[in-house]
């Protein structure tokens, strides 16, 4: 199984190494596309030298070959966003993963779509049984 994992890049790298995590568990159920953005230290911009045009691409490209696009979604990121928003149009399930906190509230764009799973949790260890449960189907 393709997976498409989408995690704010330019609107804010402060869940960065958690993405990496999550990637980490990803990978035991599929062949994760994109690594690079659980990458600690690439920054908003990357080092690759891509330009915007090449990772638009390079990532639509990426992501309708995937079978299935988990995102991050707590830190608000429009890329994010738009990468949901083609794979729904794509009919690629999505599977969302929210840390609740004070005064933040997911888009209704997300929660008012009944064919994205959206799964809310606080630790790791929290995502390791939402997987478990999901990948068990
Ligand atoms: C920076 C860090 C790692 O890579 C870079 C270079 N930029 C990007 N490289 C690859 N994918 C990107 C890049 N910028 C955005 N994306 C895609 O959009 C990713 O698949 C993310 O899921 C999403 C993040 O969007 P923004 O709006 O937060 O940047």
């Amino acid at each position: 199984m393709n997976i498409y994992f989408a995690g704010s890049i330019r609107g804010g790298r402060e869940d960065a190494g958690l993405y990496n995590q999550i990637i980490k568990l990803l990978k035991t159920y599929g062949n994760v596309l994109t690594e690079h953005v659980g990458d600690i230290n690439l920054g908003v911009v990357g080092d690759d030298g891509a330009n915007d045009v090449f990772i638009h691409n390079r990532d639509m490209e990426w992501l309708l070959s995937s079978n299935l696009v988990v995102a991050e979604v707590t830190v608000t990121s429009m890329g994010v966003g738009y990468e949901i928003g083609r794979a729904v149009e794509n009919n690629i399930p999505v599977f969302c993963l929210f840390r609740p906190q004070n005064d933040k509230y997911l888009s209704a764009m997300i929660t008012g779509n009944k064919n994205i799973i959206v799964k809310s949790y606080h630790t790791i260890d929290d995502i390791k049984r939402i997987f478990q449960e999901y990948f068990k189907q």
